[in-house]
């Protein structure tokens, strides 16, 4: 774990949050957010992974600590997935613990008897999905629908429903199933933009189009296709709904689905939100998951890829020795990662003078000016990097108070 006493202070982040307005909120019905991970179940559904029943224990384990508020596991796909779902529920976390499984009384008996609270039940509700799929009718949908509702109730589970491929819906339909689903007593209902396939103000006036017929609690679980998700999910989240769902590094059936990190941090400072989760876990969680899941970070990945705190061009290097806020969002502590500054062709004199400090040479302008000629005469682009650790951070101001 990260050390405690490196992390920031809540209003470091927050003092560097933006000095416009355009980001707030005029709508004071905004109210508190939960989040669901579900990298043990979506996160599986990524080409290429498949984790152990100990990798899947800690990661429960370390999402707990972390903070979220609900974890996602299928306990259907085989008995291997059972048992890690039994050992889960039977570790006793802070978090929800919900076995997705689909609208079959069958597959409701297996959550049964992993001594499941929470069951996430789903049932496709688009046209295309239940002619070319299921091969059911609307009717019918409506039926197993309730009927799963029902029997889940009268075992005593809490439940939420998922009317899988919602955004591709019959609006009108989507509205009857889920009036008959929260009539029938479903403790939340999740709306999935299963294909990828909403821009923000459509899954804006989806969540707003189901809330107008119901009060029950709504999730949004957004899939990225078109690199929208955690946009569409935050759209979500301002039309009403009040859990996100997220996997770490957005893992999930072909591109996946909103990132943990993207979402956490992005209602913390555009939104404001005091979320009770350690964001100074964010780097871990995503390179466990790195390992765990064998899908290499992008090291361009927002907050947690190696590139989201290296600071390059001349300019951007002399204003983050002076304040690293110029150059960044949260600091890279708030989230684990660390800061790194590049040297080579695109050095400036302020790079260079902090690099001769670091290195023990006492030197003046001048010689600083020299030295980024001499970086820029190589012509062989970026030479190396160093990454930053407290002390030489220290350095970097001890130049700024000599020049
Ligand atoms: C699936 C479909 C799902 C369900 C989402 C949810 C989707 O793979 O089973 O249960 O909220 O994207 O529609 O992931
Ligand atoms: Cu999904």
């Amino acid at each position: 774990m990260v050390n405690s006493k490196s992390e920031p202070k809540m209003t470091e982040i927050e003092s560097r949050s933006l000095a416009n307005n355009y980001n707030d909120i005029h709508d004071d019905s905004l109210g508190d957010v939960l989040i669901l991970d579900s990298t043990l179940r979506e996160g599986e559904q990524a080409p290429g992974v498949s984790f152990t029943m100990r990798q899947r224990l800690q990661i429960a384990w370390m999402l707990d600590y972390f903070g979220v508020d609900a974890i996602e596991i299928s306990p259907i796909i085989s008995p291997d997935h059972k048992e890690s779902c039994k050992r889960i529920i039977k570790a006793g976390l802070s978090a929800n613990i919900l076995a997705h499984v689909r609208a079959l009384p069958e597959d409701i008996d297996v959550a049964l008897d992993c001594d499941a609270k929470w069951v996430a039940i789903y049932h496709s509700v688009s046209d295309i999905h239940l002619k070319h799929k299921l091969r059911i009718s609307r009717e019918e949908a409506i039926s197993r629908s309730v009927n799963a509702v029902e029997y889940a109730k009268s075992h005593g589970l809490r439940l939420r429903f998922t009317v899988e491929d919602a955004s591709r819906a019959d609006p009108s339909f989507l509205k009857i199933i889920c009036k008959e689903i929260s009539d029938a007593g479903a403790d939340r209902i999740s709306l999935p933009d299963t294909l990828g396939i909403l821009r923000p103000i459509g899954m804006y006036n989806l969540v707003k189009t189901v809330r107008d017929v119901i009060d029950t609690p709504l999730d949004v679980h957004c899939h990225n296709d078109l690199g929208l998700a955690t946009a569409n999910s935050l759209a979500g989240f301002e039309a009403g709904a009040s859990q996100i769902h997220v996997t770490i590094n957005g893992l999930g059936e072909r591109v996946g689905i909103a990132p943990l990190a993207e979402v956490v941090v992005a209602l913390t400072t555009i939104y404001n939100k005091k979320l009770k989760v350690k964001l100074d876990m964010l780097k871990e969680l995503s390179d466990l998951i790195e390992m765990y899941s064998g899908v290499r970070t992008p090291e361009s990945k927002p907050l947690v890829g190696v590139n989201a705190y290296k600071h390059k061009a001349g300019t951007h290097v002399a204003a983050i020795i002076r304040n690293p806020a110029a150059y960044e969002l949260v600091p890279p502590r708030a989230v684990g990662n660390r800061r790194r500054i590049i040297f080579g062709e695109l050095s400036g004199k302020h790079g260079a003078a902090f690099l001769l400090r670091v290195l023990g040479l006492n030197s003046s302008m001048e010689e600083a000016v020299k030295l980024a000629q001499g970086l820029k005469r190589l012509r062989c682009g970026d030479l190396f990097e160093l990454s930053l650790s407290e002390e030489l951070e220290g350095e970097a101001l001890k130049v700024e108070d000599k020049f």
